[in-house]
């Protein structure tokens, strides 16, 4: 029984410098990743691992411009740059990321037609990943969340760690955003503070 787990979430190279998705400062957050994790018995890292021609890629998609919505059979869906795409150099986690104490490498967005934020449910918001049993399997009922992208991935983590029923804990200085368009990111942690996330 652990209690308590931090979910480091899709530290990878194409949201880091370089990256075709960067992230501003993801890999500055690799040291204090690295120091946060020895104060937890439970440590898990998330990978955003898509097929190729994925349905969040603009490049999928006739005349679509990558930060573009677009109308989907499965629904609304944001665009990105090709990132992450299972098996490349830009999905691998940042190599200075201590993998030893991390139990479970977790991978998502893997069904082509379908994305995921969240590292607990894909956006359809019924197919699960798996993490939430992985959880409740090891007694956890605290998430401590950090990693990118603070107004992506890690945002909607948050909100289906709350809709679990986890107390749920945002590590600000170890999350950063997207931020497009500017302010999304300030908006969206207004949100999760509203809805009972601890901001530390
Ligand atoms: C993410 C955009 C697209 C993230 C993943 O990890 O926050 N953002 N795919
Ligand atoms: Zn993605």
């Amino acid at each position: 029984m652990t209690g308590r787990a931090i979910i480091i979430t899709d530290m990878q190279y194409d949201f880091c410098a370089e990256g075709s998705l960067a992230v501003q400062g993801a890999d500055d957050l690799v040291p204090g990743i690295n120091a946060a994790m020895k104060s937890y018995s439970l440590v898990i890292a998330t990978k955003d691992w898509h097929p190729p021609g994925h349905i969040s890629y603009a490049s999928s998609h006739r005349n679509a411009e990558p930060f573009s919505v677009i109308d989907t059979s499965s629904g609304m869906q944001e665009l990105w740059p090709d990132h992450c795409t299972a098996g490349t150099r830009g999905a691998q986690l940042h190599d200075d990321l201590d993998l030893r104490k991390v139990s479970l490498i977790l991978h998502k967005g893997m069904n082509t037609d379908l994305d995921s934020y969240s590292v607990f449910r894909e956006n359809d918001k019924i197919t699960p990943t798996g993490l939430h049993g992985y959880l409740h399997e090891h007694g956890v009922t605290q998430v401590d969340l950090c990693g990118v992208a603070a107004d992506v991935c890690v945002y909607f983590s948050a909100l289906d760690a709350l809709e679990f029923g986890y107390t749920v804990t945002l590590l600000t200085e170890l999350t950063r955003g997207v931020d497009v368009p500017p302010g999304a990111l300030e908006k969206r942690l207004g949100v999760l503070k509203n809805k009972g996330v601890e901001l530390a």
